[in-house]
């Protein structure tokens, strides 16, 4: 008997880091034969995520969207990503119709963590398999899963730190602010995710065995939390190649060819993710930093959170000052906004990455062999700094705070991204080793590459 096609059906949630993992997860269960349906929450947040679904689409054909129009949530003093987590939380029951009506019948649904709870009542009631994607470490996946009872018990207060079996113990510190206080709407959705992940029928984890091999194994014998569910570690997924047709035409040219004339790993890239905007005395001080390394740097500059918001037409020349891009000449490149971040990591002159410590930007950094210096900034990001730390691939600058959130000097800047570009660098050593099993994952045999396999094996049963 021939085996059916499985049909996935994939409902992403906002913000690139995000929506990135749910893209490169549909690309690659088309590639393993898969049919698969995206779901749309529209209208979406910013530019970057339009041209992620455009260029997907454009990459893949095959890809069926479906669209989710939001019910509104008007909370103008919330962040605009979380705004939206909560928009889709609040349109479940829209997805019920949609489900139904899709041909062939939905094999599974594969949901981001921070919608997953309130999807999970539709897929039960339609009987259909539910799995939660998940975008970072696993650490902050056992985080998720105990701070349920971890926040009961703090009552209203503060979190002095949290102990967690086969993780150890987290200071409070590190984990996410907001989920210092209880009313905040960033934990509600937390604890209820935490309560509602029992329900999974699997999680598909971005993370992979070479960084994060020791919490996977705690997780998955049930040592963080009894009965849970059993986690795939499908991660790092590879970029999806863009056909040309689909390139976008933003300064990329510019920063590429510039780039192919840079000696080997002598340039620094800089970036904080897509929503971790920064003060514009803090550019300043930032750029100052870069200039007084004498270092090389490619340097996507964010000034605002959503990248289609007004910035009064702030130009480059004012955000940096007065001469600041004709002292810096040849030696470094300022890009407003966003740069295909993949074909930086990607590029041989490239040899460090000043970075948010995102969790998808870190694990390119690994995937392509590129050390980050990491100024973590909120959510997940201290969470794998922390990890990368442990594992040796990349450093913490601790003493600079939160990225979004203190202020860091251009001494300062200076004297940690020379010892990055100059050291003797065993950090670079130990990452291109992580790289060479990241890479050897996502191929077949590799841990990755039979993760989704076996993934796909469950749900065809
Ligand atoms: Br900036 C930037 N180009 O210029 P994270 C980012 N990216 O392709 P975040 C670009 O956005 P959350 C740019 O490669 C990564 O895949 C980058 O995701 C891409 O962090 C993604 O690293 C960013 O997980 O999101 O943006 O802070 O907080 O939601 O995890």
């Amino acid at each position: 008997i021939p085996t059916p096609t499985p049909h996935i059906v994939i409902l992403p949630s906002a913000g690139m880091g995000h929506l990135t993992v749910s893209t490169r997860l549909a690309a690659a269960l088309v590639s393993h034969g898969c049919l698969v349906t995206l779901i749309t929450p529209l209208p979406m947040v910013s530019e970057a995520e339009s041209n992620c679904i455009s260029n997907l689409c454009s990459s893949f054909p095959h890809i069926r969207l479906l669209e989710l129009h939001l019910l509104p949530f008007d909370a103008p003093d919330v962040d605009p990503f979380l705004r939206q987590f909560e928009s889709i939380r609040r349109s479940a029951a829209l997805l019920e119709p949609l489900l139904v009506s899709v041909t062939p019948p939905v094999s599974a649904l594969l949901t981001d963590v921070t919608v997953f709870s309130s999807v999970v009542p539709v897929t039960k009631a339609l009987r259909i398999p539910i799995y939660m994607i998940f975008t970072t470490c696993a650490s902050m996946l056992a985080l998720v899963s105990t701070f349920p009872g971890i926040r009961k018990e703090a009552g209203d207060g503060p979190i002095e730190s949290i102990d967690i079996p086969g993780v150890g113990t987290i200071p409070g510190s590190r984990i996410p602010r907001p989920l210092h206080d209880p009313k905040h709407l960033f934990t509600i959705q937390f604890v209820e995710t935490g309560e509602a992940m029992l329900q999974a029928d699997g999680i598909l984890s971005n993370t992979f065995e070479a960084l994060d091999g020791d919490i996977l194994a705690a997780l998955n014998a049930g040592a963080v939390v009894p009965g849970f569910p059993p986690v795939i570690a499908v991660g790092p997924q590879e970029p999806i190649k863009l056909r040309a047709a689909a390139r976008p035409a933003v300064e990329r040219d510019d920063w590429m060819a510039w780039l192919d004339a840079q000696p080997p790993k002598s340039v620094l890239y800089v970036a904080f993710g897509n929503r971790t905007a920064q003060s514009r005395e803090q550019i300043k001080e930032l750029g100052i930093g870069l200039e007084k390394s004498g270092c090389r740097f490619l340097w996507v500059v964010k000034s605002k959170i959503v990248d289609k918001d007004d910035d009064d037409g702030v130009e480059l020349g004012e955000l940096l000052g007065e001469g600041y891009l004709e002292r810096v000449g040849e030696r470094g490149v300022v890009v407003k906004s966003w740069v295909i971040q993949e074909e930086v990591l990607a590029h041989p002159s490239v040899g460090g990455y000043l970075s948010h410590g995102g969790g998808n930007s870190t694990f390119e950094a690994v995937l392509y062999g590129v050390p980050p210096l990491i100024w973590p900034g909120g959510g997940d990001q201290q969470m794998v700094a922390a990890q990368v730390e442990k594992r040796g691939v990349g450093v913490w600058i601790k003493e600079w705070g939160l990225c979004g959130v203190n202020q860091v000097s251009s001494d300062d800047v200076a004297k940690r991204v020379r010892e990055m570009m100059e050291g003797d660098n065993a950090v670079g050593e130990s990452v291109r080793r992580m790289q060479e099993e990241a890479v050897r994952g996502l191929g077949p045999g590799g841990s990755s590459y039979e993760g989704l396999r076996k993934f796909i094996a469950g749900v065809v049963e």
